[in-house]
């Protein structure tokens, strides 16, 4: 099984959608490893997306990020960051494949409801960016 992060992201919290996201992961055969819900401030946004810096949608993404409550989650597949990013859909919705979340559920390139690391910018960091090893359940 090979691990990745996602996050349900605060317009999906908003909008009471963690449970249909969650649902449509596991459907897909992921396995939830870690959770955890909290509310990033500025400071953790800006380090999160730092790889973003210098990108004209950088501070309204960090804004974004910090708006509310987000739910983390570490999953596990055989498909790992790849298969994912496949259950997610491109990252504006319109262009979304069907059936995929964001196509189903995002409203906006920038409120695309969920992030799913890319498989080339190492899934690792940002699951440990939320998570310890002790909070990493493989069960
Ligand atoms: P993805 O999340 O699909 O990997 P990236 O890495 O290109 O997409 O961008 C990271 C995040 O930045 C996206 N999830 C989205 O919320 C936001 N973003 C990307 N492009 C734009 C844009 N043109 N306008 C507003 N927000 C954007």
């Amino acid at each position: 099984m090979n691990r990745t992060l996602l996050i349900i992201k605060p317009d999906a919290v908003k909008r009471n959608l963690i449970g249909v996201i969650l649902k449509h992961i596991i459907d897909a055969g992921f396995k939830v490893i870690a959770m955890k819900m909290l509310w990033p401030d500025k400071d953790m946004g800006a380090q999160f997306y730092e790889i973003h810096k210098g990108k004209p949608f950088y501070d309204w993404l960090v804004d974004f990020i910090s708006s509310g409550p987000i739910v983390t989650c570490c999953v596990s597949h055989t498909g790992g960051a790849q298969k994912l990013r496949e259950v997610v859909g491109a990252t504006d919705p319109k262009k979304a494949a069907p059936g995929t979340i964001r196509n189903l559920y995002g409203t906006s390139t920038g409120e695309n409801v969920v992030h799913a690391s890319a498989p080339d910018e190492n899934p690792e960091r940002e699951i440990h960016f939320f998570f310890s090893d002790e909070e990493l359940f493989e069960y």
